[in-house]
């Protein structure tokens, strides 16, 4: 395999690195080869020179971490796993003895089952931070981990015990400077003064249609200096003590976030693709391929060549620092356990995604009432009891916590802030996408993020919920104002299609609680999750909560579908009436309705499809009995899906258009969500 090449040992290993990507790419036939190649300079040097990851053990709690926010430029990293030789995480956050990335996974890059995917995928391949592809979520996400960093530090480091100090790197392009979401996060970064982040730009001026000239013409360094930030230039990406020197400078910068914005050429070394678009995502060609080779001086025929040294050279780099600053932490923190033995614990239980015990004891019960309470009221109420017992449980709102109810009011919950890093409510600012993505980066680090907006808005914030989901990671949405029972506000703030939109999400679970019950018993499934992220959907007005001696309890929403209320003893009912959120309410009135009719009606509370579906087909047709064709599903949303629960025999009442502005009351009227015309509608299902 190895081979025996002359020269200096950072050269071999940086061409290493361009050619292990430059085959990989050549033999898939699909990659993009021209970033890898420009920037292996860069991602090495910070590697070598810098980043404090231990390869024996990629999941340490306080290593550096190294986002590639271009993600595309996915071979970079697949190289640097490899070469550095970093192992394998199982699940259960066991470090495994075998490699991450082997060479036959570069072999097989982007075919199925190798640890090499076309973008990097966190979960699927160990040491990959941040799945990242959707160019700025990245960035945006690093964000969150270096608040993370920041909180992290203030909770648990004490004097002599550094437990948290850690870095956070993320490499971005012209795709990612030139997205919306990066100017979001670029922005709340440097509010927050967030010296622990470092954003390397690949400055190559091409993207896919050609030259930056023809869409992107503004002075980057000025707008991030304009943010706040810490800004460094390096002429040339080829410069390793130059790219050193500059990383130096963000080590040594306190008060604010670095931008290092490196001037480098795309497809570097490529006779024909050099600074073309052509070099951005299409293989060189195999002529090219050889051609690239010679002029890097190396073997034109080798392929997939790891020269001998090369893991040497990385092992000594990256590898010796790595190892002893996880070493000199591991002996800290026997000492730590020793002194804190309470914080320690803490930090255990973090690393393994568990609350604390006794996390639910100031759960409250709501007690029956007629008038209600509006659903982002009891989940207010529901998180401070939660958050008052999960140090770790924090968050906030994108500019709306006094219309979301998310903020944690309790004694010393403080808001998080460069000069109290203390702070558990967090602001982040009118900036949805962002927000999610910021989370997002909080929880990749273990925390327990939540962050709140109007549902209508979750449209802005998608790109970062659906990189949550594919994840797998626990973040908490939660979105209030959910239907036309906003009112006044109108068509603009009305969401009609969220609901059906998020719940198409795979791997979102979508929490849709009836009344205040149903809310805590939402917050009590999010908090036993550990790799599910959640939107929680609640309403701005208040919903009757139900008398539970009456009604079955509010505990069903574990099942995601129950029997809320049941037809007399003695066979099935003659129509089944489903509602989710603020619609129960008003399918428990009409069920009461056609009860006194003399009528068998049941009504089923159905917060959350994914959880319904998930349970078995016998408990499923327990609740919605398959001789039962006569169902009515109630909810102000599209109706888009319902059919699956109501058959073809069934009802929707739901929106078919956009709403209006008007209150309440005479929306509800307009669009058909009384008792009345659900009363009329079950009677004429019944046969
Ligand atoms: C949000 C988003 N939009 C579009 C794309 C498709 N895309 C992938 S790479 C790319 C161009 C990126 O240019 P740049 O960041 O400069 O990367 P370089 O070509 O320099 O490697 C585009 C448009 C994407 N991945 N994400
Ligand atoms: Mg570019």
């Amino acid at each position: 395999m190895g081979a025996v090449l002359q020269g200096d040992p950072d050269a071999l290993a940086i061409t290493t690195i361009r050619t292990l990507a430059i085959d990989a790419i050549q033999k898939a036939e699909s990659g993009h080869p021209g970033t890898p190649m420009g920037m292996a300079p860069v991602v090495y040097t910070l590697w070598q020179r810098h980043l404090r990851f231990d390869p024996d053990d990629p999941i340490w709690p306080n290593r550096d971490r190294f986002v590639l926010s271009a993600g595309h430029a996915s071979m970079l990293l697949w190289s640097m796993l490899h070469l550095a030789r970093v192992k394998a995480v199982n699940p259960a956050y066991e470090v495994l003895g075998e490699p991450a990335v082997t060479l036959r996974d570069i072999e097989t890059f982007r075919q199925l089952g190798s640890k090499c995917p076309g973008h990097p995928e966190y979960r699927w391949t160990s040491g990959v931070e941040a799945t990242t592809g959707p160019l700025g979520n990245g960035v945006a996400t690093s964000v969150g981990m270096a608040i993370a960093g920041k909180w992290l530090g203030e909770r648990y480091n004490r004097d002599g015990f550094p437990m948290f100090d850690f870095d956070v790197y993320a490499l971005a392009g012209d795709g990612c400077m030139m997205e919306g979401i990066a100017s979001e996060a670029a922005s709340l970064a440097a509010h927050q003064r967030l010296s622990n982040l470092t954003w390397i730009y690949d400055s190559n001026r091409i993207t896919i249609e050609g030259h930056t000239d023809i869409a992107f013409t503004e002075d980057v360094a000025a707008r991030f200096l304009g943010y706040g930030w810490n800004v460094v230039v390096v002429a040339d990406a080829n410069d390793t003590d130059a790219i050193d020197h500059a990383l130096g400078e963000a080590k040594a910068e306190h008060e604010r976030p670095t931008f290092l914005m490196v001037h480098s050429h795309i497809g570097y070394g490529s006779p024909g693709r050099e600074d073309t678009p052509a070099a951005h995502g299409e293989p060189l060609g195999p002529d090219e391929v050889k051609a690239t080779k010679r002029a890097y001086g190396w073997p034109e025929d080798a392929e997939f060549l790891v020269p001998d040294g090369v893991y040497g050279r990385f092992a000594e780099g990256v590898g010796a620092r790595g190892k002893s600053a996880r070493e000199a932490w591991m002996g800290l923190f026997a000492g730590y356990r020793d002194a804190y033995p309470d914080l320690a614990d803490e930090l255990l239980r973090i690393q393994r995604r568990e609350p604390p015990d006794g996390w639910d004891e100031l759960i409250p019960a709501f007690p029956p009432d007629a008038k209600g309470i509006a659903s982002r009221d009891s989940s207010g109420r529901v998180l401070n009891a939660i958050a008052q017992k999960v140090p770790w449980l924090l968050g906030g709102a994108a500019d709306l916590a006094p219309s979301t109810k998310t903020r944690l009011t309790f004694e010393g919950a403080g808001d998080f802030q460069a000069d109290d890093r203390s702070g558990r409510n967090f602001h982040f600012g009118i900036r949805e996408h962002a927000s999610a993505a910021i989370s997002n980066g909080m929880s990749l680090t273990k925390l327990r993020p939540f962050w709140s907006g109007f549902l209508i808005f979750s449209d802005y914030a998608r790109g970062a919920i659906r990189l949550s989901a594919l994840m797998e990671i626990p973040t908490i949405h939660i979105f209030t104002h959910d239907s036309i029972g906003v009112g006044e506000d109108g068509p603009t703030h009305q969401p009609i299609e969220h609901l059906a939109s998020l719940r198409a999400m795979p791997g979102l679970t979508v929490l849709r609680p009836g009344d205040a019950n149903e809310v805590a018993e939402a917050w009590r499934f999010i908090m036993r999750s550990q790799h599910e992220p959640v939107a929680l959907i609640l309403s701005r007005q208040a919903l009757p909560t139900l008398d539970r001696t009456l009604y079955a309890p509010a505990s069903g929403l574990e099942r995601g579908a129950y029997v809320l209320a049941d037809a007399a003893e003695g066979g099935d009912p003659d129509v089944i009436l489903i509602g989710t959120g603020s619609e129960v309410g008003l399918v428990v009135d009409a069920y009461e309705r056609l009860v006194a009719d003399g009528l068998r009606p049941r009504v089923v509370s159905m917060p959350s499809w994914e959880l319904f579906d998930r349970q078995p087909l016998e408990y499923r047709d327990a609740v919605l009995p398959p001789v039962v064709l006569a169902r009515v599903a109630v909810e102000q949303a599209s109706t888009l899906g319902w059919d699956r629960y109501v058959g073809p025999s069934g009802a929707v009442i739901g929106m078919h258009t956009f709403g209006a502005s008007a209150p309440l009351k005479e929306l509800q009227t307009k669009f058909g969500f009384t008792p009345e015309s659900v009363v009329e509608t079950a009677k004429g299902l019944i046969r």
